[in-house]
Parts: structure tokens; C-alpha cells; sequence
């Protein structure tokens, strides 16, 4: 579907003008969307994942730890699909006003694809090098989007989403470096220039959506608050993943608003094609920190 297209629908949670934004600038945020119901439940079963994961001494499939973590003061860097761990977290991403989010800017047939809760926690949580998303998951056309809720008031010391305005225009940047290794971050010398970019601060509560080119990072957190951003990617049902997932997850493919499509969507833009996942996908930071220990390395957003 084009933006037209998908605006002739009726808007079920955004106004039309956030619906216009999304497309002109390739992101829009949405303050006070989420109730503080629904943050209490998830911060409830956030408040157990963080138990579940206080043992742990290394990273593992569900849980990547922060630096410092002890067993005596956890610190999470994030849960790998909180879908796939509580079900809270499945009926907030398939029943909520998040999928209606969705369908306001992908089309009303919405498929669900994959979800992670990224802490950046208080004192240190890690930074997030400027990438672009859809390099690591392709898909036949350019609909998906990642919708971010922060659970908590996000201010600048948090380190919130940083956004290139209108580059999901743009072109898609390799997340390879010169010596062939996927390290997910754009060199300082290609980022789209400064005044471009926005920083997307919000109160708790609010909805960020981003589309899959744009491109974005984030800052080291260094204040006393942590910044949980549950982040769930979604498309237009026609659009096909031709990769395998780097989070797989029971619920990639699900219906959560409207009809499956008995048509792929194919956009004639080419799409660079990451690495394998299937042996295993060890998340992004892995990568990130390989591009910093290489010479051709940006060190990520700054001020
Ligand atoms: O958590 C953040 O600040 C950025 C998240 C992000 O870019 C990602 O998970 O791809």
C-alpha cells in the first residue's frame, strides 16, 4: 500500500496529522497513548523478568545483561521478546491500542513480527550506534515499523531514541564495515546531517513509532533513572520476511488486526542481506562494539 493508500483508511488511535507525519519524516511520537493501567501491568511483569534474570553471570538467548550486573543489583541490558516470556506482554502487542498504532501506518491487515524490552538502565546503560533496521530482517516491501513504548518518563540524561528526520528517504547505509563484518552502524562520515536529527524525549506512556529505513541511535544513559523501552516490530501482512528472524519467536506471522494476505507486496527497492541467523543471533551490541574496536568506527550519537 502507499501512504495514500493506507491514509484513505480510517484512523483508529493517531490523528491524521501524526499519521502524515509518520510518513513525511519516517517517525512520530505519541505522548500519554498508553494507560497507566497498562503500565502498571507491564511494569509488574517487567519487575519479574528482572528476578528471573538477577542469577544469571552471562547473557543468554532470553536475557543480555549490563555490564556490572550482580546477582545483588541487576542490571539488564535487555529481554529478547518479552512475547515469548509473559503473556502480559503478548496481550499488550496483539491487543492493545499498539496494534491499532500499527494499522494506522502500515495498512488495516497488521502482521506481527518480533519484540524486545530495551533497559538501558540507570548509571551506564549502553548507547545504541546509528543504524538502520531493516538491513537486519528484510522483507519484501518497506511497511514494517517499530512501535516503542516508554514505560517511564524519558528525558535527555536517559539517552532517548535519536532519529534522522525524512531519512527513511534516504538510502539504505551497509551495516557492514570495509573488512566485511556486520557491525550495524553507520560510519560518523555517511550519518544524515545534524539538523536532521530529533531527539525523541517523552513522559511515560508515550508511543514512538519508527519506520524500518529511518535512521536512528541513542546516547549512554548516565543518569540515576533507567529508561525500559518495550519495543514490538510490526508490518503490513503482505509484506514477507526473506530471512530468517534474528529474534524468532512463536507469535512472528500472527494476525493481530484485519486478514492475512494472500499476495506478497514486493517494493522495488533493493535490501542489503545480513548475516545468517539461524546458528543463533548474539543481538546487536556484539556487533556494535566490534565497529569500535575497528578504525573505520563512528562512536555513535553525540551531543
Ligand atoms: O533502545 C534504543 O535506544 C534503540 C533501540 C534500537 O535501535 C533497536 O533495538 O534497534
Amino acid at each position: 500500500m502507499t501512504p495514500e493508500d493506507v491514509l484513505a483508511h480510517p484512523a483508529r488511535v493517531l490523528t491524521q496529522t501524526q499519521r502524515e507525519d509518520y510518513f513525511e519524516n519516517g517517525y512520530v511520537t505519541v505522548e500519554g497513548a498508553v494507560s497507566r493501567a497498562w503500565l502498571d501491568r507491564l511494569h509488574a511483569v517487567t519487575a519479574e523478568m528482572v528476578e528471573k534474570g538477577r542469577a544469571l553471570t552471562e547473557s543468554n538467548d532470553v536475557f543480555i545483561l549490563e555490564d556490572g550486573h550482580r546477582a545483588d543489583d541487576p542490571r539488564l541490558r535487555r529481554v529478547t521478546n518479552p512475547v515469548s516470556h509473559h503473556p502480559v506482554y503478548w496481550e499488550f502487542a496483539s491487543e492493545s491500542l499498539m496494534a491499532d498504532a500499527a494499522a494506522d501506518v502500515v495498512g488495516p491487515d497488521v502482521k506481527f513480527y518480533h519484540s524486545k524490552l530495551n533497559f538501558k538502565w540507570a548509571r551506564g546503560g549502553q548507547d545504541f550506534k546509528w543504524h538502520q533496521d531493516i538491513q537486519a530482517w528484510p522483507h519484501t516491501n518497506y511497511s514494517p515499523v517499530t512501535i516503542g513504548l516508554y514505560m517511564d518518563d524519558c528525558d535527555m540524561p536517559q539517552g532517548p531514541l535519536i532519529v534522522a528526520k525524512g531519512s527513511h528517504n534516504g538510502p539504505l547505509h551497509s551495516m557492514y564495515d570495509d573488512s566485511g563484518r556486520w557491525v550495524l552502524n553507520i560510519p560518523a562520515d555517511r550519518l544524515p546531517p545534524r539538523e536532521t536529527w530529533d531527539y525523541l524525549t517523552g513522559p511515560a506512556g508515550t508511543l514512538v513509532l519508527l519506520n524500518c529505513r529511518t535512521v536512528h541511535g541513542s546516547l549512554r544513559n548516565e543518569s540515576d533513572r533507567g529508561r525500559p523501552f518495550l519495543l514490538n516490530v510490526y508490518s503490513s501482512a503482505d509484506a514477507f520476511a526473506y530471512r530468517p528472524n534474528p529474534l524468532p519467536n512463536p507469535y512472528e506471522g500472527a494476525i493481530v488486526r484485519g486478514r492475512p494476505a494472500r499476495w506478497a507486496h514486493h517494493d522495488p527497492r533493493p535490501c542489503e542481506i545480513p548475516p545468517d541467523w539461524s546458528s543463533g543471533y548474539v543481538g546487536p551490541w556484539a556487533h556494535q562494539k566490534q565497529a569500535i574496536a575497528g578504525a573505520t568506527a563512528s562512536r555513535g550519537p553525540s551531543m
